[in-house]
């Protein structure tokens, strides 16, 4: 019988290298000779990529309700669950995703203040169980992610998403949850202190990769 694949989700506030860092996790599995499948969050499939661009799109004259993008979150979380993530670890490869449902409880939780009561509701609905086998939670202030940020839109150019509108008491709630949630699941949630220089972070990666992955292979 072949066995289930494993589920990794790298997670954080913005600018803390999460896109940069998932490169490296999949990178070091399919060095392994195992099949990984690299994706994100919201998005991952067509239909939950149209959801994250209602999602990100910023307001105009007609503002996103809270529950109305926790349920646009959940929604594209069900596609991607149904026609990536499940499939996926089904036929045994590895899912690593750029976010998931701990980036609700930072962002809809902390961020906007919804009840985790009511966000937990939701994820046992939609998820059934399924969680991540490991989470990378790459932390850092707040303003030096600002920062990385700036630096890349000044490189890359582009706009403001909905989310990098907020302001600073919203990324340090975001920040406090992602922490909260770490420390009430040690045994799935690693912190990784992502304030150093690129090198120093990948090589707590590695190293975390090594102690933590490494005994499933
Ligand atoms: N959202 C939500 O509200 N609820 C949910 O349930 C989910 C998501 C799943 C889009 O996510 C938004 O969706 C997000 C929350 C919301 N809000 N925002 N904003 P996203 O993941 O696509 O957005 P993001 O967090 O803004 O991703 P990002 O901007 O791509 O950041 P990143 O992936 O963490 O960072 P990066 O692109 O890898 O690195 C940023 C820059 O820093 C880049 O130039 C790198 O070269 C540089 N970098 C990276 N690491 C280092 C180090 N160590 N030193 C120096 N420079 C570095």
């Amino acid at each position: 019988m072949s066995r289930r694949g494993r589920f990794i989700t790298l997670e954080g506030g913005e600018g803390v290298g999460k896109t940069t860092n998932l490169a490296l996790v999949a990178d070091w599995l399919e060095a392994r000779g195992l099949e990984v499948v690299r994706t994100r969050e919201p998005g991952g499939t067509p239909r939950a990529e149209a959801i994250r661009a209602l999602l990100l799109d910023p307001d105009g004259e007609e503002p996103l309700d809270d529950d109305a993008e926790l349920l646009l979150v959940f929604a594209a979380r069900a596609q991607h669950l149904a026609r990536v993530i499940r499939p996926a670890l089904a036929r045994g490869a590895w899912v690593v995703s750029d976010r998931f449902t701990d980036a609700t409880f930072a962002y809809q939780g902390g961020g906007r203040g919804i009840e985790a009561s009511r966000i937990a509701a939701l994820e046992t609905f939609v998820q059934r169980g399924l969680e991540p086998d490991l989470t990378l939670l790459l932390d850092m202030p707040m303003g030096s992610a600002q920062q990385r940020l700036e630096g890349r839109l000044d490189r890359q150019g582009g706009e403001r998403d909905r989310f990098e509108r907020e302001r600073a008491d919203f990324f340090e709630a975001v920040r406090q949850a992602y922490l909260e949630r770490a420390a009430v699941a040690p045994e799935r949630v690693v912190v990784i202190d992502a304030a150093a220089g690129l090198e120093e972070v990948q090589q707590r990666l590695v190293e975390c990769l090594e102690a933590r992955v490494a005994p499933w292979l």
